[in-house]
């Protein structure tokens, strides 16, 4: 059996990115139901985050997205971030909501736009040079919705270009995380619709170019963890954008919708040898109607209780049933690790670590949802449904 020491030492060390964005108001197309007491400014966002850090001592960064979070000084927001316990984490670009990118953005036909994109991706480095933060995460919306439209070899060549100016610019201790979706605005083609597009992409650019790996952005059926556990194998997996799915990218809590998938995608994290500070643990989760800090709260204790039953797997009685071809045995102690209810020594990491055993029972109390109920008027939305 795996060392308990070792589990909880682990569990307490881990470390799980929370996004500005899940603090603010969201909604779909059809609607976006306003909340009262969410954010009005990102400093508002970062008074969120610092009490999800302050229950469950995992979450002690946050990531960024630009525009979204545009302020006049990033290194006072990041000063401002650390005197509440937390610092700035994944920089979050955003070339998909301007109507000179209807034809895309890096990989538009016209050059003044592929240049437009390429400044504000260059202009995020510039960002994280101020916040101090490490990775710039790239997600294009770039793609064409009818076969013809634009030619799709030579949109990979604007790609490629672009990714190469950006990887040029990054400093040494900072990254880019490329990240894939199968669709979604396009519907035809999208230009890095999965993460063998990003990891060529990647592969050519360098160990500072890294694939992102959204739970939300497969088709369903897609088997992810085998795709972690390649990218790992292959030291190409510089994050996640964690969130659940039912439909395409819903963007629900992490977690809901198949706990078990959290889990095998976690064991494969725990099986590579991932679950150190070079693989960024990262939230993608939009909270359209339900209460946005104990959802995200949740959030972080789904992705702990599946790294704690990712570590309980017996590796050693695993290996020998594997090695011995004994398929209903190994299978058994994945089930074993999966099926023990870890909730427990989750609140014993917790007091070990001076916190309450219960987040969420520690945020009810706090009295910080009746604070900013009565303290916000007029919160703003997170950007999507804007
Ligand atoms: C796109 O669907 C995406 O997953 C990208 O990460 C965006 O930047 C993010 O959603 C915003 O929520
Ligand atoms: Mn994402
Ligand atoms: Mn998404």
């Amino acid at each position: 059996m795996p060392d308990l020491a070792t589990v909880k030492a682990a569990l307490a060390a881990q470390r799980i990115e929370t996004p500005s964005w899940a603090y603010g108001n969201s909604g779909t197309r059809f609607k976006v139901f306003a909340q009262p007491g969410v954010p009005r400014t990102p400093r508002e966002k970062l008074d969120d985050a610092a009490r999800v850090h302050e229950h469950t001592g995992v979450a002690p960064t946050v990531a960024l997205h630009i525009p979204w979070d545009r302020v006049d000084d990033y290194a006072a927001l990041a000063a401002y971030a650390r005197e509440r316990g937390l610092g700035l984490g994944a920089i979050n670009s955003n070339v998909f909501q301007d109507d000179d990118y209807k034809l895309g953005s890096v990989t538009n036909p016209d050059p003044a736009v592929r240049r437009k994109a390429l400044g504000h991706l260059l202009e995020c480095v510039d960002i994280m040079d101020a916040t101090g933060s490490r990775d710039l995460k790239l997600w294009f919306s770039d793609g064409t919705n009818y076969p013809g439209q634009d030619d799709l070899h030579a949109r990979q060549d604007r790609l490629a270009e672009a990714l190469a100016a950006v990887y040029e610019r990054l400093g040494d201790d900072q990254r880019m995380l490329l990240e894939y979706k199968f669709f979604e605005p396009a519907f035809y083609a999208t230009d890095v619709p999965d993460w063998g597009t990003a990891y060529a992409h990647c592969l050519k650019l360098g160990p500072k170019a890294q694939v992102v790996v959204d739970t939300g952005h497969h088709a369903p059926g897609t088997n992810i963890e085998f795709i972690v556990a390649l990218l790992l194998r292959e030291r190409k997996l510089g994050g996640f954008d964690f969130n659940s799915r039912f439909y395409a990218d819903d963007d629900l809590m992490v977690g809901a919708a198949d706990p078990f998938q959290l889990f095998r995608i976690m064991y494969e994290v725990v099986r590579g040898g991932g679950l150190g500070d070079e693989i960024a643990f990262m939230l993608d989760q939009c909270h359209n109607i339900e209460a946005k800090i104990p959802a995200i709260i949740r959030s972080v204790m789904n992705v702990q209780e599946a790294t704690a039953k990712a570590l309980l797997v017996d590796a050693k009685a695993l290996r020998d049933a594997q090695l011995a071809g004994d398929v209903l045995g190994a299978n058994a102690v994945l089930m074993d690790a999966f099926n023990t209810d870890v909730r427990p020594l989750l609140a014993e990491v917790r007091t070990e670590a001076g916190l309450h055993p219960d987040p969420m029972a520690a945020y009810r109390a706090s009295g910080w949802q009746e604070h900013i109920v009565a303290d916000r008027v007029g919160g703003t939305q997170a950007g999507w449904g804007a």
